[in-house]
């Protein structure tokens, strides 16, 4: 049995979280085309034949601005100590430059094997995607350099099977029925506030938090945490319009993760200023 730990690093957006749900062949992180999608460090499973791989999404690096985004670079900066590999994520279609040789910096200083991704390269001109992995090739001394697309699944099964290669010789860490390190209540608050980041824009996603405050045999419960009344508006929408748009997108997703009907009870609230909340965004698992 082949078994271990593969952290993910680059910068935000570059499709970290859709590779790990596709390397698990499932949904088991959220994403987004918003920045801060991803606020903690969260563990994906992937099982196959005499191996599991545990993949640990991460925030992307960032300046730290308050204490939630200080609490997030330091769950990337402990990632990296007790893994067997690192994946180091770039996106084909941005230009390859500082911000990645600033992450590059510190990644290839941890003296673990890096595979480089050099991911999004679905509908782009192979003589771009030649380039893209000409210069990601140039930030350092990699172990292998994968491009794929966690889109379309396109170079993921070679990618996973490279992952399983690094693997030392390792018990099973996880039960094979379990996808992900967070416990039901916490993936259900993920996926509400999915949802709400894809129907919001500006600073409206930064400022959403969601608190599950019940979940029942039948009834889910849960706040949506903003920051100011003006957010709250946004959110409620008109006549309650956007609140029950993300109500509507979001239980699907939950009773299928459940195995059951639920009756999904959403409410939004203003705390203020909960991005400096310690004892909340504890409470959060941050
Ligand atoms: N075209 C394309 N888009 C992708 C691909 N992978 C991720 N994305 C999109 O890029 C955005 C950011 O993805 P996400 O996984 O949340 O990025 P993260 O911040 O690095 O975790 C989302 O809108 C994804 O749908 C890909 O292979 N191709
Ligand atoms: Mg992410």
């Amino acid at each position: 049995m082949r078994s271990g730990f593969v952290a993910l690093a680059g910068r935000p957006n570059v499709g970290k979280s859709t590779l790990v749900n596709a390397l698990c062949r499932g949904k088991v992180v959220i994403t987004s085309d918003k920045p801060q999608t991803t606020r903690r460090r969260i563990l994906g499973v992937a099982n196959g034949d005499g191996y599991q791989l545990v993949l640990a999404d991460l925030p992307g690096f960032q300046r730290p601005l308050d204490d939630l985004t200080e609490r997030m670079q330091r769950a990337v900066d402990v990632a990296f100590d007790d893994v067997d590999a690192i994946l180091f994520v770039l996106s084909a279609r941005e230009r390859i430059g500082g911000g990645d040789r600033f992450i590059a910096k510190r990644v290839f200083a941890v003296g673990k094997p890096v595979v480089i991704v050099v991911n999004k390269v679905d509908r782009l001109k192979p003589g771009h995607v030649a380039s893209q992995i000409q210069t990601a090739a140039g930030l350092g001394d990699f172990l292998a350099l994968h491009p794929v697309s966690a889109k379309t699944g396109d170079g993921v099964e070679e990618l996973r099977e490279e992952l399983v290669g690094l693997l030392p010789e390792g018990p099973l860490y996880f039960p094979p029925e379990q996808r992900t390190d967070l416990s039901p209540e916490l993936q259900i608050a993920e996926l509400i506030r999915e949802k709400a980041l894809v129907l919001t824009k500006e600073e409206v996603p930064h400022a959403i938090t969601v608190e599950l405050l019940e979940l029942g045999e039948k009834v889910a419960r849960a706040n949506l945490l903003v920051e100011t009344e003006s957010q709250k508006q946004i959110l409620v929408g008109k006549r309650g319009s956007m609140v029950r748009e993300i109500g509507t997108r979001a239980r699907p997703e939950i009773e299928q993760l459940l195995g059951r009907h639920v009756f999904l009870d959403l409410q939004v609230k203003v705390r203020p200023r909960w991005r400096r909340d310690h004892g909340l965004l504890e409470r959060l698992g941050i």
